[in-house]
């Protein structure tokens, strides 16, 4: 079989970190090889808001929260979780339904949106494949397998961000041997808490510690807003316990790291790459000690918000495809990119059928 040709319909593997730092790149070193030296790098890549669901119903619809009604992760409430997403309508009109109805084979695999809990066989519209499983157990989880429940247990072989990936590499050799576009979607909860690494990787990173940014522990906070000048310095347990959670959170990359691989080297056995495009980024950040924070999210703070963003695409091949997109290896765009607001650099062409 001959490498595929770039066309106007390149396939697209977008892969979706949960809680990664953009500085938390520095510990991926095959995703840094296979994709930043070889893609480009958006330098200033923002999410619109700092917290799982609103964030990623942002990243299906191109819109702020404002406009999803998204707010938050509690499905429990009229503006949160995943049946905010459904209820509002947008199940019917997001990434998934365009590039199905454009004549893409679209996959998903790993966790949808806080509120779409286990045990759960329904299958939003726009999918054709679908392997949901995000339940923030890295072991002992039910998927939703085209419909079926299945359960992973506690062996190896069942670790999370290990499935997902095998699922997805077999999503995507079936995929070129039908001959059609595909686009997957992939969302590991690598490294959200409980932050487990896989037992290969339980080593990996023994003693690293957080980073130490100029923020870190802040010692004057006189010009930051009530809700930080309240709090008092880090102690050194709570260092002590930042640090360890950055070392699990670091190891549990790791298989993410294998993942981002796998799916390059399953692309490059399909003779695809030529024809692909790959996303890497998160949903958003994390603190880690910073600001006197020693964890959590959905602040407007740097390292909540600031994304790793990296895009690995075809070789350009201009008369092939004049208006397919040039992503030049290795590239650093420094321009502010957000989740809403798409650089004109990336302009993917979708041509419906
Ligand atoms: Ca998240
Ligand atoms: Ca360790």
């Amino acid at each position: 079989m001959g490498a595929q040709a770039l066309t106007a319909k390149p396939n697209i593997v977008f892969i979706l970190a949960d809680d990664m730092r953009k500085d938390d790149l520095q510990y991926m070193l095959q995703t840094r090889s296979l994709l930043a030296d070889r893609g480009m790098s958006f330098e200033n890549a923002f999410v619109s808001n700092a917290l799982c669901c609103p964030s990623r119903a942002s990243i299906m619809r191109g819109q702020y929260p404002h406009n999803t009604g998204v707010w938050s992760n509690i499905s429990n409430t009229p503006e949160g979780g995943w049946q905010a997403f459904r209820n509002n309508g947008l199940e019917q009109d997001n990434v998934a339904t365009r590039l199905d109805a454009a004549g893409y084979r679209t996959g998903f695999f790993g966790k949808y949106f806080n509120g779409y809990n286990q045990g759960n066989t329904y299958i939003p519209p726009g999918w054709d494949r679908w392997f949901g499983a995000g339940a923030f157990r890295y072991f002992d989880y039910d998927a939703n397998d085209q419909g079926t429940i299945r359960h992973f247990g506690t062996s190896e072989a069942d670790y999370l961000t290990d499935v997902l990936s095998r699922e997805t590499n077999t999503f995507i050799s079936d995929s070129a041997k039908l001959g059609t576009p595909f686009f997957a979607y992939v969302t590991p909860i690598a490294p959200h808490n409980p932050a487990t690494p896989a037992p290969r990787d339980l080593h990996t990173y023994d003693g690293v510690k957080a980073p130490r940014l100029r923020s870190f522990n802040e010692i004057d906070v006189t010009d930051k807003p009530t809700w930080i000048r309240s709090r008092p310095r880090l102690t050194t347990d709570e260092i002590a316990a930042t640090d360890i959670r950055h070392e699990n959170r670091v190891e549990t990359l790791q298989a993410l790291d294998d993942l981002v691989a796998g799916v390059v080297n399953t692309l490059n056995n399909a003779n695809a790459m030529s024809n692909t495009y790959i996303f890497f980024t998160s949903d958003n950040g994390w603190s880690a000690g910073e600001h006197r924070r020693p964890g959590g999210k959905a602040n407007s703070y740097e390292e909540d918000i600031h994304m790793p963003l990296l895009v690995r695409g075809p070789t350009p091949q201009w008369e092939r495809c004049p208006k397919c997109v040039q992503v030049p290896p290795p590239t650093r765009w420094p321009s502010t990119t957000t989740t809403c607001q798409p650089s004109p650099t990336l302009r993917v062409p979708i041509e419906p059928v």
